[in-house]
């Protein structure tokens, strides 16, 4: 029985309400949404079952590392797997996460990320059926990774996208003072902003770079941009 792993405390409360125990999605169908779970540790990424079918998936993430990890859910684009269906984040070491996301048909990648940094440890997974109509909202194209520390912002000096591309900025704040990353257009209008971050902490926001033309980035703290916190991309 699916919810005989359940936590002690809360099966009380299920076993009153095994159906709304099950997912809560209003689909009429069982599409196969069993959990799958993902071991995540320092060194890899095992994820229980590989061959999925289309509809709600549900993951069951535990991180048995001794890393702070976050879990990404890929879709395919053009041969890469760079479009974020998903995503955990900050799951610290001996913790676990439910991770709920609806999957058309088609390969997709998950990838676990000991230190929350980097391309991550992947494991291709198949899911049949039919491919999905909309994406979820969510989504977005590609995350591009920007640090904060007195007075820089830094990960944006190579960074180029092309029109209409939806990227989630992730500030990693590595300083002692709080930053935050506004993004202007070539127009000069800000067209999003990671809002202020503390010390140690990260914070993101996805934003749309509709218009082709030279964007400008700053920390709009204080006088940070005066002192070195800012800088341009291009949008081709
Ligand atoms: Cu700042």
């Amino acid at each position: 029985m699916r919810t005989s792993r359940t936590l002690p405390v809360l099966g009380a409360v299920l076993l009153a309400l095994p159906l709304l125990a099950a997912c809560g999605s209003k689909d009429s169908t069982d599409s196969g949404s069993d959990t799958v779970a993902i071991t995540a540790t320092d060194t890899a990424c095992k994820v229980a079952k590989t061959e999925l079918s289309a509809g709600e998936a549900h993951f069951a993430v535990t991180n048995k590392g001794n890393k702070a990890t976050e879990v990404y859910v890929y879709g395919e684009h053009g041969g890469t797997y760079t479009k974020v269906v998903t995503e955990a984040e900050n799951i610290g070491p001996g913790t676990s996460r439910d991770m709920k996301v609806k999957l058309g048909g088609g390969t997709y990648e998950i990838a676990c990320k000991p230190g929350q940094a980097g391309d991550g440890i992947r494991q291709k997974i198949t899911v049949e059926g039919a491919k999905a109509d909309d994406e979820a909202e969510e989504a977005y194209d590609r995350e591009v990774e920007v640090e904060a520390k007195e007075y820089k912002l830094e990960g944006l000096d190579k960074f180029t996208a092309k029109a209409g591309e939806k990227i989630e900025f992730k500030l990693e704040n590595e300083g002692t003072a709080e930053h935050e990353l506004e993004i202007f257009g070539p127009d000069g209008k800000e067209v999003g902003e990671v809002s202020p971050v503390k010390p140690g902490a990260t914070g993101e926001a996805v934003i749309t770079l509709a218009k082709p033309g030279t964007y400008t980035y700053k920390c709009g703290i204080g006088d940070h941009a005066d002192k070195g916190m800012k800088g341009s991309f291009i949008v081709s």
